[in-house]
């Protein structure tokens, strides 16, 4: 009897233990309590998140320390994305004229406040070099075998130089969330929905991650991103398996305000309902990965459309994408009509931004997270 109750106990151990643990097994420290917090944040609130926050704004380009967020509610998102597309051809700044230098800092700005760090990557074709927007099937050409594998491998390999450059002064590698090959749902990009088959898309993520791996990153935690999906089914279609991703989560814009509004709601609603269900299924964090009104033209958008929205799911956070200009941007900057909304939506009790964040000590003290 005793030896059955603690053998009992024995699995509910294991399993809430394995249940915290990223994909990759010989993920750094500080990689696992990233995962651990980033699920038990879920109880507490959802984290904001901005596109190239730190790089430039409305009006401003690479100001140390400045962010539209920051200048607008007093403090830094807690969650920045970054993009690494044209890191591949060899160029020193992104395809929005970011530095990838400027990337480094930044993600160790972010780090240093107790901040997270996301990053995509709008890689060109590997095929024919032209852009991610390529809709030329290409995956059987860049998988093992393929005319471009030789290429696309040695583009992978500036990714994992790249994502091992990530350390802080003392050498401290530092998490990021890996997303690449998002809104793969839908048909724009060259790893796209009528690009490739499913069983391409997976050999590609599975290849992808190995190959990373294998050339020594382990301070990545795994995120796939569809686009809009239409059911639970259509989401996992190119699902890579519970041992390669850690987060999931999906992108998906608010467009033709006011026309749209109830459906922009009944539609995410919906996803995110199929999200949180495959989420307790499947074990994974879930995230609203990037979304946005562009120029928020939608009076109290914040208030009337995301916060009663995103605050009925358990998601650790919900990203806008960037702030390139007046005519597309996803925060508000000072003097933006939507400024004193995004103050309140700030405050409200389900969301942080980066000064919650930091006192939770994102990278450290993961409880269930065990040193190696
Ligand atoms: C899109 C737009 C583009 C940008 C791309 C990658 O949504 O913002 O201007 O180049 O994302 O960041």
């Amino acid at each position: 009897m005793f030896s059955r109750l603690s053998l009992c106990f024995f699995f509910i151990g294991l399993t809430a233990y394995c249940q915290s643990m990223p994909v990759d097994s010989l993920c750094t420290p500080e990689t696992r309590n990233l995962y651990t917090h980033l699920q038990q944040l879920v109880q507490k609130g959802i984290l904001f998140g901005h596109q190239d926050d730190l790089a430039y704004g409305v009006g401003w380009r690479g100001v140390a320390g400045r962010s539209d967020v920051q200048s607008v509610t007093g403090q830094y998102p807690a969650v920045m994305g970054w993009d690494l597309g044209h890191i591949e051809t060899g160029k020193t700044e992104n395809l929005d004229s970011v530095p990838f230098q400027k990337i480094r800092e930044y993600i160790r700005f972010a780090y240093k406040k107790g901040c997270i760090n996301t990053v995509s990557w709008h890689l060109n074709n590997p095929y024919n070099g032209k852009s991610s927007w390529d809709e030329t099937p290409t995956i059987k050409y860049i998988l093992p075998g393929g005319e471009s594998h030789a290429t696309f491998k040695s583009w992978l390999v500036i990714i994992a130089d790249f994502l091992k450059s990530l350390k802080t002064e003392n050498g401290t590698p530092i998490p990021v969330i890996f997303r690449p090959y998002h809104e793969h749902t839908g048909s724009w990009f060259w790893w796209g929905k009528k690009e490739s088959t499913p069983e391409e898309y997976i050999a590609l993520w599975r290849f992808t991650e190995r190959f990373l791996q294998e050339q020594g990153v382990h301070n990545v935690l795994y995120a796939y991103s569809s686009a809009e999906f239409s059911s639970k089914e259509d989401f996992l279609e190119r699902y890579p398996g519970d041992t390669y991703i850690d987060i999931i989560g999906f992108d998906t814009y608010h467009r033709d305000a006011p026309k749209e509004n109830a459906n922009f709601v009944a539609n995410t609603r919906r996803m995110l309902t199929d999200l949180t269900e495959i989420g307790k299924i499947h074990n994974k964090v879930c995230a609203l990965t990037e979304t946005g009104l562009e120029s928020l033209t939608e009076k109290n958008w914040w208030t009337s459309i995301v916060y009663p929205m995103v605050k009925d799911y358990p998601l650790s956070y919900v990203l806008v994408w960037r702030n390139a200009n007046t005519k597309h941007h996803y925060a508000p900057y000072p003097g933006h009509a939507n400024a004193a909304d995004f103050q309140t939506f700030s405050k409200m009790p389900k969301v942080l931004f980066e000064k919650k964040v930091a006192q939770e000590q994102v990278y450290k003290s993961g409880t269930g997270a065990k040193r190696k």
